[in-house]
């Protein structure tokens, strides 16, 4: 019997978090609330994939190359299905996009469009599935702009500021939800004891004290000057501050999420190595942007080298941007050497 000294740990399912998130929005239908429901419903199931990859003999390539001109490994075309397939039909969304796909995913003509739109990677840091890196699902929700029908491609094409929800997944040693809707940044790790997903980092604020950097040094003959020089300020080459640890696994999500938890700054700059991607490899929309969204909710900032990325305007689908991502200051930083040498 409970006498109320008992030390006992709150237990709150996304769900339950997902309802109380929806009472501070007046004007909230529930609509949102399933939505969210639906995207950790389609994490689960992409969860039981990648932690047996290895068995569920769903590793490796398929013969497609996507728009980004990436060998699709198998486990991309499942998340990209599931996701599809739990959202198609739901008559909660006017339209999605996908990053590996070229064009919009209209909501097909038998089913209702809804007032959301769902723009998402589903599965980010893919080439390193073989190797059991952490990857991860990127998700993104605008309210739509188009008044009612099927939802177009201008629905898709908002800035990071229009943004509703964003979100990711983390397929790791655990497989982790983090969303914020504007009212904080929260994360929930994945009981598969009992398939739910519970509240186990509330408030997540990214640390004033940057303990990491993220970035491949591989490509510095390939960065510009003041990315160089930034890149020695980290260093400690210049003095002006003691060395910081690198980090850096080669996929977004992990090297992300740690610098969200522990404090840092990931970035991948423009870079010469490919003429084909003047701007850099990663996409606005699909991570830039709800990555933005995150770490300014959680205390952090978002930014090209000149501008918040949430203040960028789309002008296609898969545009690619310059990304530095974290701790405000060092974001800040970057983009003092990046005015003073380029
Ligand atoms: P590089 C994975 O392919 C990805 O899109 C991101 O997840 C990751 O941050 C980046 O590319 C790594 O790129 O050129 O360092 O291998």
């Amino acid at each position: 019997m409970l006498d109320g000294n008992e030390d006992y740990i709150q237990i709150t399912t996304i769900e339950r978090h997902i309802l109380e998130e929806q009472s501070s929005h007046p004007e909230a239908t529930g609509v949102l609330t399933s939505l969210l429901y639906d995207i950790a419903l389609a994490g689960k199931v992409i969860a039981s994939k990648t932690t047996r990859a290895g068995l569920a003999e769903i590793l490796g390539r398929t013969e497609e190359t996507n728009v980004q001109g990436e060998v699709v490994q198998k486990l991309d075309r499942f998340a990209d299905l599931t996701l599809y397939r739990l959202n198609y039909h739901t008559g909660r969304l006017a339209v999605m996009a996908s990053e590996e796909h070229a064009d919009i995913l209209p909501i097909p003509p038998e089913y209702r469009t809804g007032k959301y739109v769902l723009l998402f990677d589903p599965l980010d840091g893919s080439s390193n599935i073989d190797f059991n890196i952490p990857v991860g699902t990127i998700f993104a929700v605008y309210r739509r702009i188009s008044e009612d029908g099927p939802g177009t491609l201008e629905d898709c094409l908002q800035p990071g500021r229009n943004l509703v929800v964003a979100g990711y997944l983390i397929y790791g040693s655990s497989t982790m939800f983090v969303y914020t809707t504007g009212h904080g940044v929260h994360g929930f790790t994945l009981d598969p004891s009992v398939g739910e997903f519970l509240l186990s980092h509330p408030h997540i604020r990214t640390s004033e004290e940057p303990a990491y950097f993220s970035a491949n040094l591989g490509n510095r003959t390939c960065w510009s000057e003041g990315v160089n020089k930034f890149t020695d300020y980290l260093l400690g080459l210049d003095s002006q501050r003691e060395a910081l640890n690198l980090r850096y696994i080669g996929s977004l999500m992990a090297d992300f999420h740690r610098n969200l938890l522990s404090g840092g700054i990931f970035y991948y700059p423009a870079d010469r190595k490919d003429p084909t991607k003047p701007r850099g490899k990663l996409r606005l929309l699909y991570e830039a942007s709800p990555l933005a969204f995150i770490i300014e909710q959680a205390g952090g900032y978002g930014s090209d080298g000149e501008q918040n990325i949430l203040d960028i305007h789309p002008e296609s689908l898969h545009q690619r941007t310059p990304l530095f991502i974290g701790n405000r200051e060092l974001v800040e930083k970057a983009e003092d050497f990046l005015k003073r040498y380029d």
